[in-house]
């Protein structure tokens, strides 16, 4: 079965491929790339779910395929949850470091105990008929005070997940997606994705 990859993110991308490789689903996957036609889908939605949604049913209808979206991002706890669904474009679009950079200083003066987090994942997967699942994963951990590590994408350089005593960048591919909020979230929708596609 074909399944659209409804993402721009490549770090994603290859993240999903490894995740759905490894479970085994018969699909051909397709990235969005492959449609440079379809405008980026505005995310107004309020939760990871909502936007998640938002871009499935954005390129399942433009493409009349199968869509399965992510939407992700990390949530610290003294924060109140940010950036959460603001992740991407935390420091206002100018990018993953500066991302960090700005995190890093917004938790300057908070000690390690005080510096809890958790990535969230909500994948969604749209059919062209308007069926639509969604599915979620969180990873929690720790904030560090330092990058580190070439791994991975995003916060995961300053993102230390619980029991371990490494970041997400310092991580093999294949072990950050056995224990990532992404694994978990399309690990959970596996079942569906074999009814619903088929595979
Ligand atoms: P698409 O909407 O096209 O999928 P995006 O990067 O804009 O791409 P999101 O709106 O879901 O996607 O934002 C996700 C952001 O959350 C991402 O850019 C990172 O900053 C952060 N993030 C999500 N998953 C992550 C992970 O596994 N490791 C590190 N950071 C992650």
């Amino acid at each position: 079965a074909k399944l659209v990859l409804a993402t721009r993110n490549a770090h994603k991308v290859v993240e999903l491929r490894e995740i759905l490789a490894d479970a085994g689903l018969e699909v051909d996957l397709i990235g969005a790339d492959a449609f440079p036609e379809v405008p980026d889908v505005v995310e107004n939605g309020t939760t990871f779910a909502a936007n998640a949604l938002l871009k499935a049913h954005a390129l399942a209808k433009a493409t009349g395929l199968p869509a399965l979206a992510d939407d992700s991002g990390l949530c610290v706890d003294l924060l109140g949850g940010a950036p959460g669904i603001f992740s991407a474009r935390w420091s206002g679009g100018r990018g993953d470091r500066a991302n960090v950079e700005l995190l890093l200083a917004q938790l300057a003066d908070m000690a390690a105990e005080h510096r809890a987090a958790h990535f969230a994942c909500a994948a969604a997967l749209v059919l062209p008929d308007g069926r639509e699942r969604v599915a979620e994963g969180r990873l929690s951990g720790t904030l560090r005070f330092e990058p580190v590590g070439d791994g991975g994408f995003g916060y995961d350089p300053v993102f230390e997940p619980v029991g371990l005593d490494r970041t997400l960048a310092e991580l093999p591919a294949a072990q950050k997606n056995a224990i990532s909020h992404r694994g978990r979230a399309l690990q959970a929708m596996v079942p569906q994705l074999r009814e619903l596609l088929d595979a």
